[in-house]
């Protein structure tokens, strides 16, 4: 018998929903579907079953064409998932940590006939997640939320894990992609972004720090979790983590890289893609409250060459994701969502203004986080 009795469907719904729904072991009956989350890679949708006594569930259509490798993706998210639950009692681990719905025969995604790859997860009920930080309680509990993560996963044979995307955050790929793509300008826009490419040349050097420290051996690489914008930690309606989400990029990488990319959306007065860029300011007590809750987890375990590091991962991400998006620009928006035809360039804008925002007060940020670690250690 179907899962889904009856569905609020709408234009955002999945075509064939009920037939993929059904491959899943899921409890209850879904009654409406939604379109969920404001993530840029994958299709997100929530199921909301008929009633409490059964879970609400996540389903999410993988974006195939940045994540190659789907088999190998779910193994990682399975391997990682389960040794986070290994540490934690039930009901935490029920709670606190991703739970992947299988298939009636066990596989952890279902491939559909048009070739979409499609899996669900128990949906983590009464938690909110933030595109823009509010709070320095929210900080702070990120941080934590990442450092226990980094913790936790430190015990993990990380030659289980495959590279989701190899080379994911190595700036000098990223570089020469972006100026593979100038000299293709296949979409004929490098015209306009003559001034980014400026910003960008001049500070190609100093951005391979972090990689630098890493080949010298100074730099150990541990489990991390690669793509810890805000949105991706799930707070509970006291603004206490629950869980760390997003977990297809959890591969080997540096410390500096989470630290930086979580602060690149925490520090933000504003979004991530502002068009108004004298909106872009730093919220520095935000910052703060983010290092010390990071600290306070992952003190023990970092080395002292780490924690100088953190201030270059600081540099390092809206630099990066400068590249990112305009490297998608230059290509014809081919990687990342976009809601309007500017959409990429208008993101390359914002992270470079925070980028100045951030090199202006550097010196300032780097003291904060020296502070804190000698406070805590
Ligand atoms: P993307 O890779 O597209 O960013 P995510 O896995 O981050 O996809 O999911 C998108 C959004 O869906 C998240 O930002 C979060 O708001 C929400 N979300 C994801 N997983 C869960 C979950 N298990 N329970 C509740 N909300 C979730
Ligand atoms: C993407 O999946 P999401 O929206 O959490 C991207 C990150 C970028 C981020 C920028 C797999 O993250 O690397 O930092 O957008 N994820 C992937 O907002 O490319
Ligand atoms: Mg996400």
């Amino acid at each position: 018998m179907s899962n889904v009795q009856y569905m609020n469907l709408n234009h955002q719904t999945p075509k064939n929903v009920e037939t993929i729904i059904d491959r899943f072991n899921i409890e209850g009956k879904i009654i409406e579907i939604k379109a969920f989350g404001s993530g840029h890679i994958n299709d997100t949708y929530l199921l909301k079953n008929e009633n409490d006594s059964y879970p609400d569930y996540l389903l999410q259509r993988i974006n195939h064409s940045i994540f190659t490798n789907v088999p190998g993706l779910m193994k990682n998210i399975q391997l990682v998932t389960d040794h986070l639950k290994s540490k934690l009692s039930e009901a935490a681990a029920a709670t606190e940590v991703l739970t992947i719905v299988p298939l009636h025969r066990g596989e952890l995604f279902y491939k559909d006939e048009e070739g979409n790859y499609w899996r669900i997860f128990h949906f983590i009920k009464d938690t909110n997640s933030y595109d823009l930080v509010e709070k320095e309680v929210q900080a702070n509990e990120g941080g934590k939320a990442f450092g226990r993560f980094q913790a936790m996963l430190a015990d993990l044979d990380a030659s289980l894990l495959i590279e989701p995307i190899p080379n994911f955050l190595n700036i000098e790929m990223r570089l020469n992609r972006f100026y593979q793509a100038l000299e293709n300008d296949s979409a004929a826009r490098k015209h306009i972004v003559t001034e980014e490419i400026e910003y960008i040349n001049a500070r190609t050097e100093q951005m391979k720090t972090i990689l630098k420290l890493g080949r010298e051996g100074k730099l150990p690489l541990r489990i991390t979790h690669n793509d810890t914008k805000f949105n991706n930690v799930l707070l509970n309606k006291n603004d206490e983590v629950q869980c760390v989400i997003d977990l297809d990029t959890v591969m080997p990488g540096f410390v500096a890289y989470d630290f930086g990319d979580a602060i690149r959306t925490i520090i933000n007065s504003a979004s991530e893609d502002e068009k108004e860029l004298d909106k872009i300011k730093l919220n520095i007590p935000l910052f703060e409250a983010y290092t010390i809750g990071y600290l306070r987890e992952a003190c023990h375990f970092l080395t002292d060459i780490e924690v100088e590091s953190l201030m270059h991962g600081v540099l390092l991400f809206p630099y990066m994701q400068a590249v990112r998006f305009l490297t998608d620009y230059l290509e014809d928006d081919v990687y990342y969502k976009i809601s309007f035809k500017e959409h990429n360039l208008q993101r390359t804008k914002a992270q470079i203004k925070l980028l100045k925002e951030i090199e202006a007060h550097a010196t300032q940020l780097s003291s904060i986080v020296n502070t804190v670690y000698s406070e805590i250690k």
